[in-house]
Parts: C-alpha cells; sequence; structure tokens
C-alpha cells in the first residue's frame, strides 16, 4: 500500500531545499493511530534527516509537547474517540505551541472537509497514500518558515540582541540547569550613563549607533555561552552560567573600562560612554527575585557615582 521509500532520492531532495547548507534536523512530531503508518513516517522521516517523535494514541500529546518540544506537528486526520481538529485546538492552547506548524495527514479526497480541517488550526493537509517527497518537501517549507520567523520573535532588531522576552526565558532556563548541575550563575544588569544627554547633544540616530557599539563590544568579550539581552532602552541584561559572582564582577569591570576608552565618533567630534553594571549571584531564588537584586546592585552602582560594578 504504501510505496517503498528511496533514500538517495529523499537525500538529493533535501539538499536541493538547503543549498547544500547543513541544517539542524527539524524536530517532527507524528500522532497517527495506525502503528503501521506512524512506522511508515517514522522511516520516511528518519531518512531524511529528521528527528521524528511518533505516537499512536491521542491522550499522549499534552505529555509529547513538552517532552519532545515538536517544531512540526503531523496529524492524522480520524482517530477513534477523537479528530485532528481537536487534537489541533488543544495545541494551539498552549502559548508556545501557538504557531507551530500542523499538517494534517488523511484519506479524506473531500476537498471541503480538508479545507474546514485547515480553518481549524491547520496549515497544510495531505492525503494518503502519503509521497515521501512531498510530505519531506512541506515539512521543509513550513519548518523553514518557521524557525526563521522565532529568530525574529526573540530578537531585538537594532542590536541583534535577545529582547527582553526572551531574556527573562533564558534565564529561567539557566537557572534550572544550574539547580540540575548544581552549578553557580551569575546575572548582570547594565545601564548607560547619562545616555540622554547623548541623544540631546549629537541626536538620537549617534545614540542608537552606541547601543549598537556596546552590544558588538558586549558579544566579542563575553563567552559563547553567555547570553546577551537588550532589557530596555539603553539597558542591557547579562546571563552568565557556571560563573562565581567574583568572576563575572572582574569580566564586567574589564569589559567596563575597555568599553569606556572607546571612541564614539560625532561628525568631526569625538566622545566616550560610560555604563554602570549591578552583578547578583543566583541564590536558589526566582528569575524575577534575581532581577530584582542585579537592579539593585545596579542602583548602588548609580548612587557611587557611575562608571562601576556592583556584587
Ligand atoms: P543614568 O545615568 O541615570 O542612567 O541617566 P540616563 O540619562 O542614561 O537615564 P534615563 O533613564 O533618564 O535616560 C535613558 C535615555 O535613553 C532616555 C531615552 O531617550 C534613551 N533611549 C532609550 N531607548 C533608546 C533608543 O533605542 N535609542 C536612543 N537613541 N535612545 C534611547
Ligand atoms: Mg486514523
Ligand atoms: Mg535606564
Ligand atoms: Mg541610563
Amino acid at each position: 500500500f504504501y510505496p517503498a521509500v528511496d533514500p538517495g532520492q529523499l537525500i538529493e531532495k533535501i539538499e536541493t531545499y538547503t543549498h547544500g547548507n547543513t541544517v539542524e534536523p527539524y524536530k517532527v512530531l507524528v500522532l497517527d493511530d495506525s502503528r503501521a503508518q506512524a512506522k511508515y513516517m517514522e522511516t520516511v522521516l528518519k531518512k531524511a534527516g529528521m528527528t521524528a517523535h511518533i505516537i499512536t494514541d491521542p491522550m499522549q500529546i499534552i505529555h509529547a509537547l513538552e517532552e519532545f518540544s515538536p517544531e512540526i506537528i503531523i496529524l492524522d486526520m480520524y482517530m477513534p474517540g477523537c479528530t485532528g481538529m481537536e487534537i489541533a485546538r488543544v495545541i494551539r492552547q498552549q502559548d508556545r505551541f501557538h504557531s507551530v506548524p500542523i499538517i494534517y495527514l488523511s484519506a479524506e479526497e473531500d476537498v471541503s472537509k480538508q479545507l474546514h480541517a485547515m480553518s481549524l488550526g491547520g496549515d497544510d493537509f495531505l492525503t494518503k497514500p502519503i509521497d515521501p517527497k512531498h510530505l519531506v518537501a512541506t515539512i521543509h517549507n513550513r519548518g523553514r518558515r518557521a524557525r526563521s520567523l522565532l529568530a525574529l520573535m526573540i530578537r531585538d532588531s537594532l542590536t541583534g540582541l535577545y529582547n527582553h522576552t526572551h531574556t527573562l526565558h533564558l534565564l529561567d532556563q539557566e537557572i534550572v540547569r544550574a539547580r540540575q548541575k548544581d552549578q553557580p550563575l551569575s546575572f548582570a544588569m547594565i545601564d548607560i550613563d547619562y545616555f540622554k544627554k547623548v541623544n540631546d547633544t549629537f541626536g538620537h540616530p549617534i545614540g542608537d549607533r552606541v547601543l549598537r557599539s556596546l552590544s558588538m563590544f558586549l558579544k566579542q568579550r563575553l563567552r559563547k555561552t553567555d547570553h546577551i539581552g537588550r532589557y530596555g532602552g539603553e539597558e542591557f541584561a547579562i546571563i552568565l552560567p557556571n560563573t562565581r559572582p567574583s568572576d563575572a564582577r572582574n569580566v564586567l569591570n574589564e569589559i567596563r573600562e575597555r568599553f569606556c576608552e572607546l571612541h564614539q565618533p560625532a561628525g568631526d567630534r569625538e566622545f566616550n560612554v560610560t555604563f554602570s553594571c549591578g552583578v547578583a549571584a543566583w541564590q536558589g531564588e526566582s528569575s524575577q527575585a534575581l532581577c530584582e537584586r542585579a537592579d539593585r546592585a545596579l542602583y548602588d552602582s548609580k548612587n557611587a557615582g557611575r562608571n562601576c560594578v556592583t556584587t
């Protein structure tokens, strides 16, 4: 009933989609009550270089979302006791999966029923028997789009750093990891000194350029494992996993000293910019409480005359 998969053909196809670039395998969740169908899908997806997670019981959907964090979901339309559309609604109720691509799969040939299903939370409709190449191409297109959208959503457009929301999400993740691995975790807040004066004196575009120059500077000097976010207008947040507060303070102090030496150009003039910083060590508390402590340390730096780091 199902055509045999020719892996050679599939690999060739994928390389044309990705223009020869290697991409992280897409994480695909498949829900189909037929074990044979599910197994077949698993074979096709794995041969196409994707990571597949198969479930045959609709009741497992919530657990699978949490455990596997799929980027794309393939749903059988008719299952005993429920339909794919009902499952799609459950998926869409989860904030994190609000816009995950959902592909319906069915032998349903009635186009009006297909369209109805698509109107209920689905993005594509593929009919059985499935053409493996069609399936792989659909997943690639949906996956690529979903990834680029996600990449835009988590970044600040001026600096390219993580935005406020994603920075807090990363902080929560790193707190979980620090607890599991019993490792230290430091968190730093930076606020540029007298930034209003920079804007007032040299204009907003020059102010923007200072923000970008500090962002670049932080990216160059911090480790790949550190996370840098634009927390607000001229405020930055830095998450330093597996770092003791004394080390975090030293690193930030060095960055501070170097940054204030940079000549910021403004037409035929030049000026210097300083920042103040507060560092807090995670002590088992919530991300919110940790942010508050870093913010208080930053406030202390401001009160101490600015251009300094307080732990
Ligand atoms: P302090 O040393 O106390 O931090 O003084 P400050 O002037 O930096 O602090 P304040 O919070 O009064 O001003 C921050 C300024 O940052 C005000 C706002 O116009 C400016 N700002 C916020 N976002 C941006 C931005 O995206 N671009 C530019 N150019 N300026 C921004
Ligand atoms: Mg079925
Ligand atoms: Mg500020
Ligand atoms: Mg400021």
